[in-house]
């Protein structure tokens, strides 16, 4: 679909230019990152995936996001179920043709990352945490259409909620305090260290290289995240926080967004290929639910107001 339609895939990878944009403004250690692993790089990263969360009622779940990237050619995969926290998520592939052709550049401008989406399952939470979540989705009009939109712009669709009730929101579920104040703003770029050029493209190095420059990573069950295969190895960082002032007048620090680093290994029936022949199908795909578990962590209070490593 991408091939034969320019004008959408500009438009499309402009979206995420914006989406990119309000990231970085508002996420210092992931902009910092960024430039350090750029400089390391001579200015070429892939990006491995997005991800963005949701509240999942009346329309406001995965599917507000998710249509935007399966009109520009994105094909829906697994559903991941995290029942301890109540989420479920789905990833989607970007269209075959713009994985290894169509963007030649770095970042957006790249090849096309996965794309994962949670949602929170609205319906099992407590009466009042369920009340606060319905008010502002039902306060943002036909918000569940534009969630798109409004991560590019890097604006919330609903009005800003009251301090104690993101506070009652953040007892029961962290992710739910997430998802009232930063809305659809992108929740982490994925950078795809296999595809960097230098030694950083060893995960274990690359994150060696992270905490020696001074940043924190996600201890959540070990800093690097081992799929059982031993194929999907993650690791993260632990969100920035940003100043947000409630809409009673109270500004709190609350927890923004993070940075992931995803190595996908080859898989056991391509081992034999030349290294300079791997392309990205010839390697792990997917997620991983207990990985993924732990990487939600990257925004918990625990994780954000650790004291050293
Ligand atoms: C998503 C956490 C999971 C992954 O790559 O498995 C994840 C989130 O924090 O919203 O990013
Ligand atoms: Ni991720």
């Amino acid at each position: 679909m991408m091939h034969n339609n320019k004008g959408g895939e500009d438009f499309f990878r402009g979206v995420l230019e914006s989406m990119q944009s309000v990231y970085l403004n508002r996420n210092p250690t992931a902009k910092a990152i960024l430039d350090l692993v750029h400089s390391f790089e001579n200015n070429s990263i892939c990006y491995d995936h997005l991800a963005f969360r949701t509240f999942g009622v009346n329309g406001y779940g995965i599917d507000s996001m998710a249509g935007f990237f399966l009109d520009y050619g994105y094909t829906q995969r697994e559903e991941l179920r995290f029942p301890g926290k109540k989420l479920r998520a789905l990833w989607f592939s970007p269209p075959a043709d713009s994985v290894s052709g169509g963007g030649s550049g770095s970042g957006m401008s790249g090849p096309l990352p996965r794309i994962f989406i949670s949602e929170l399952l609205v319906d099992q939470m407590s009466p009042p945490t369920q009340e606060i979540i319905r008010k502002y989705t039902e306060s943002s009009g036909n918000g569940k259409k534009y969630a798109a939109l409004a991560s590019s712009l890097g604006h919330l669709t609903w009005e800003k909620p009251l301090y104690s009730e993101f506070q009652q929101l953040a007892r029961e579920s962290e992710y739910a305090a997430w998802t009232l104040v930063n809305g659809h703003a992108l929740n982490h770029v994925t950078i795809s260290t296999h595809r960097l050029k230098t030694h950083l493209r060893d995960i274990k190095k690359l994150n060696q290289f992270i905490e020696e420059s001074g940043f924190r990573l996600n201890s959540e069950g070990g800093v690097l995240k081992v799929s059982p295969d031993g194929l999907l190895q993650q690791s993260s960082t632990v969100a920035d926080s940003i100043s947000f002032q409630f809409a009673d007048g109270i500004t709190e620090s609350v927890p923004c967004s993070y940075i992931e680093f995803a190595e996908r290994l080859v898989l056991p029936q391509y081992e034999n290929l030349p290294h300079t022949e791997v392309k990205e199908f010839h390697r792990r795909d997917g997620f991983e639910v207990a990985s993924a578990d732990k990487i939600f962590e990257s925004t918990s209070k625990e994780q954000v107001s650790r004291v050293g490593s």
